[in-house]
């Protein structure tokens, strides 16, 4: 008999999540604020109901996937009482903060509570790239992990609440970044009507690629310590280089928004005396810096 599963929320990823639990045979009941939201799930098998304690007591594991915690603080207040002894899993983006009071929250009303991060989007539920970092209870994650498997890869990072938050953050952090900077790019390229297509493919891809090749170098560098210089691209040589992305986008007519921050960063670097240093150098700074 596969575990029951109750799904709240029936946003684009909650569908998506639903849907797996139902592909994969479990029990599944379904809740969403707005009534009759994703109508396909009743044809695969879901049970709806509009009433959330209702929900909540439908399943031992209660998964949770709204827009924001004030969604989930919302709707979860009405159905308090209903989590106690239930396993709470919440997969709604949030800060380690929010986290870490949620699960205090949950506790108080009797709940074991796993915070998690999907790293994934809907139509990659359920297959082989999907994954999704969960922290909190231990011994319901345990339990449970057959079960969250079904969604994708299933990462335990540890008892604290906010660590699972925290990976997700700094993930999502780096992809916005690679986003920002494939904008600018397509924004500069667009200005001169080069074909987007023939960018991505030719040079953009292969370009991103070999330069994520770099970042074992600069981990191993935050973890042991840096040799300055051996990744031969010192800072002050890309302060220097960097003026020219700058100039080049206002030449072009493309704002420099999205750059100058990173240019403050690499200058502050360098008039502190790290122009020898390799990129890592700037991770400490990050932590005083305001751009
Ligand atoms: N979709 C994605 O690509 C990303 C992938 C990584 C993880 N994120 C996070 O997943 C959370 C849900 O995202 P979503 O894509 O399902 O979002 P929407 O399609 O906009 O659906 C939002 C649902 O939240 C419900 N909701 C909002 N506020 C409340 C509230 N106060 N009380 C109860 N429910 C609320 C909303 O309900 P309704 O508008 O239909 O009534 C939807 O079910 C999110 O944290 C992503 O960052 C997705």
């Amino acid at each position: 008999m596969k575990t029951s599963v109750t799904v709240l929320g029936l946003g684009a990823m909650g569908t998506a999540l639903a849907r797996a639990f139902l592909a994969a045979g479990h029990p599944t009941t379904i809740w969403n604020r707005t009534p009759g939201r994703s109508a396909e799930l009743d044809d695969l098998g879901a049970r709806r109901t509009e009433d959330i304690t209702e929900a909540v007591t439908s399943a031992q594991l209660v998964i949770v996937c709204l827009l924001d915690y004030a969604g989930v603080s919302e709707a979860l207040h009405p159905a308090a009482a209903a989590l106690d002894g239930r396993v709470l899993v919440n997969l709604t983006n949030g800060t380690p903060a929010q986290a870490r009071s949620t699960a205090e929250w949950a506790r108080q009303h009797g709940s074991q509570y796993v915070d998690g991060g999907i790293m994934a989007v809907p139509s990659m539920i359920g297959g082989p790239a999907a994954f999704v970092l969960y922290s909190g209870s231990a011994s319901a994650f345990e339990q449970h992990e057959a079960a969250l498997a079904t969604l994708g890869r299933a990462t335990y990072l540890g008892s604290d609440p906010g660590l699972a938050p925290l990976h997700d953050i700094a993930l999502l952090s780096g992809m916005y970044g690679m986003f920002a900077g494939a904008l600018q790019a397509y924004a500069l390229i667009g200005s001169e009507k080069v074909s987007p297509n023939a960018f991505t493919a030719d040079l953009l891809v292969p370009w991103l690629t070999a330069m994520l090749t770099s970042l074992p170098r600069m981990a191993a560098d935050l973890e042991y310590g840096a040799e300055p210089g051996a990744a031969g691209s010192n800072l002050a040589m890309q302060a220097a280089g960097f003026v020219n992305l700058i100039q080049a986008a206002e030449d072009q007519g493309v704002s420099a928004a999205l750059l100058r921050p990173v240019q403050r960063l690499l200058e502050s670097a360098v008039a502190a005396g790290l122009g020898d240093q390799d990129l890592s150098a700037l991770v400490p700074r990050l932590a005083t810096e305001v751009t």
